[in-house]
């Protein structure tokens, strides 16, 4: 059978504006040849029907349905488990575009490379054309695109992640132009891995990974890499935050957009539960996104954010009662397991959640402790956002909620104070792109390492960071209302190797505490690298931690920082004469302050 001649099953859209759309599946079909082509409409029977034959095939495993109602456990091949950087790839006309941050290919080397690899691969298989819009579906910062993809688990996924099916393609129709994206597990090798980009050409080509951030094309590929290329291009902001509104006692509600590094705590920030004493005063918190944010300058002046997204894809490790309760209370139904480990009577388990002792592990052993972690430490559930108690009712509205504090943090176990405030928006712009962290297993490769990752972006920035730090700096216009911009480290230890800070539901006092500020209601200090809370405008009452603690949470140490900022300023210069002056003079700014 020619799959590039007909469409075998489910039949082709019409409609002359979605010739392009028709004729690339055409192309991809005869590039790929797959026995069948399967147009997804999103339904819910399409679903369960998809969701049934993984069941057949073993590429789900039913949950516990007494407990986990609708739920399924999928295992992925033990060598496809996380985001692979090194084999990712922005594949641009020239090198400088894609900048030393980013790994680059040629176009036609990538073309080359890519399409060699999906000659046949969908041979015996289903191809599947996944339509799906990234934000509000009649939001005018929402973009759309279609995932080609011969996995059904990837099919299933997009559906929670993405507004997915008719509603996308009718406005595909309507505007014409959409991005492209061609997904293949292929043999699940990781010798015949990768993951590359097109900008230009609004395209993605990923070819053997199954996992999350390679294959979900619509997250990283799409609302991170290409749209920050779109985004600077049209004068917005595509970035790896979270998006969560504080409402406070007064029922005023102040939305706070926070970048941390993947495995850093963005959807536990984004889902925060207050403190008891919080609680009773009438606080409450709103989640809105906890992975990617899309914001303009509306016509206020003020910045304008959505969610691209509609579902969470979260790391579980960590995810209990204690520390993330709306994270629990959304996955009790509905949800799709991956790598993590089951209980004798076949319920979800991961390291953190409780005392009881799994059965097997990710990977379907007996759990055995000499094994490593039952879960896998980047296990993750996949979940509508619609089922987290604390879903904001903003979160749909296609105008976006305007941004009050922009906050960037790592996990940096020494040197760097629970918060501070920048002093501008260029020192703001600074202090995201000096950010550093250490790595985590949401990537391959070694975890614990510090590396500078500027603005939690290093491995999703579609261009040069010189010309990203250059558009982040061209916002500050006359007549912007600009968010004030915050550093917080949740991961400070002392001497002992505990955290000093109490972290997850207590956040809301450093979030406080960034509110007050915004009103000009609590004072700061000035140091060298920025403002700190000025002692008793910071609301420690019920934390129960000794002065010696809360002196060493807030230590800033100014031989340690000149060390810090002699760095950042090399890595500043290792981008050449791009990296904008101003951004240099103020990291010699803070460099004089400190000496
Ligand atoms: P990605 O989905 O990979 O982008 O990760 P994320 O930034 O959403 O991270 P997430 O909220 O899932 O947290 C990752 C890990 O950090 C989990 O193991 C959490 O338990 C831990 N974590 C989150 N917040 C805190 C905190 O305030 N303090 C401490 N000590 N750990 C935290
Ligand atoms: C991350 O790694 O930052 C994630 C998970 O949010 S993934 O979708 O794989 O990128
Ligand atoms: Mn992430």
């Amino acid at each position: 059978m020619n799959a590039a001649v007909s469409f075998i099953d489910g039949k082709s859209p019409a409609g002359s504006q979605l010739d392009n759309l028709n004729q690339w599946v055409t192309e991809a079909a005869a590039l790929t040849q797959p026995d069948h082509i399967h147009w997804c409409d999103g339904s819910d029977p399409e679903y369960a029907a998809l969701v049934q034959q993984m069941q057949a095939d073993g590429t789900l495993l039913p949950l516990n349905p007494d407990t986990h109602p609708d739920s399924w456990l999928h295992r992925s091949s033990p060598s496809d488990v996380a985001r692979v950087e090194h084999l990712t790839f922005v594949c641009t006309p020239e090198r400088d575009a894609a900048g030393p941050n980013n790994h680059w290919m040629s176009p036609a080397d990538g073309h080359a490379q890519m399409d060699a690899l999906f000659a046949g691969c969908m041979r015996g298989r289903t191809l599947y054309v996944v339509p799906y819009c990234m934000g509000p579906i009649d939001s005018p910062l929402a973009r759309c695109g279609v995932e080609i993809t011969d996995s059904p688990y990837v099919v299933a996924n997009m559906r929670i992640m993405t507004r997915m099916g008719a509603a996308a393609l009718a406005r595909i129709e309507r505007e014409g132009s959409f991005v492209k994206g061609l997904h293949s597990i292929g043999e699940l090798d990781p010798e015949r891995r990768f993951i590359m980009h097109f900008p230009e050409e609004l395209t993605i080509k990923s070819f053997g990974s199954g996992y999350g951030g390679n294959a979900l094309l619509g997250k990283k590929c799409h609302a991170l890499r290409i749209a920050s290329h779109q985004a600077r291009r049209e004068g917005w902001l595509a970035e790896h935050m979270l998006i969560v509104g504080i409402e406070n006692p007064q029922g005023e509600v102040h939305y706070i957009a926070a970048a941390f590094p993947s495995a850093c705590g963005k959807t536990n920030l984004a889902m925060l539960i207050p403190p008891q004493s919080y609680r009773e005063a009438g606080w409450k918190v709103w989640t809105v996104g906890d992975d990617i944010c899309w914001m303009r300058p509306g016509a206020d002046g003020r910045l304008y954010a959505i969610n691209p997204e509609a579902g969470f894809f979260g790391v579980a490790p960590g995810t209990s009662e204690k520390s993330n309760p709306n994270a629990l209370a959304s996955i009790q139904h509905g949800t799709i397991f991956t790598n993590v480990a089951v209980t004798d009577d076949n319920q979800p388990w991961w390291e953190g959640l409780d005392k009881r002792v799994p059965a097997k592990d990710w990977q379907g052993r007996d759990y055995d402790p000499a094994n490593g972690p039952a879960a896998h430490p980047n296990s993750r559930f996949t979940v509508s956002a619609k089922q987290c108690p604390s879903y904001s009712p903003r979160a749909e509205d296609p105008q976006g909620v305007p941004i009050s504090a922009i906050v960037f943090g790592g996990r940096r176990a020494s040197l760097v104070p629970l918060v501070f405030e920048a002093r501008d928006w260029t020192h703001g712009v600074l202090v995201g792109a000096s950010m550093g962290s250490e790595t985590t297993a949401a990537a391959t490769g070694a975890v614990g390492v510090m590396r500078r990752d500027p603005m939690a972006m290093k491995p999703f920035c579609g261009y040069n960071f010189a010309d990203y730090f250059a558009h982040w700096l061209s916002f500050d216009q006359p007549g912007a209302k600009l968010p004030k911009v915050f550093h917080v480290n949740w991961f400070r230890k002392g001497e002992d190797g505990q955290f000093l800070w109490p972290g997850f539901g207590e956040n809301l006092r450093v979030l406080e505490w960034m509110i007050e500020r915004v009103q000009g209601r609590a004072e700061a200090i000035e140091a060298p690298i920025g403002l700190l809370p000025k002692p008793g405008h910071f609301n420690l009452q019920g934390v129960g931690m000794t002065a010696e603690t809360l002196a060493d949470l807030f230590k800033v140490d100014p031989d340690a920082w000149r060390d810090e900022f002699d760095e950042i300023s090399e890595y500043l210069r290792s981008y050449g004469p791009a990296m904008p002056d101003e951004l240099c003079a103020e990291a010699q700014r803070t460099l004089a302050a400190l000496s």
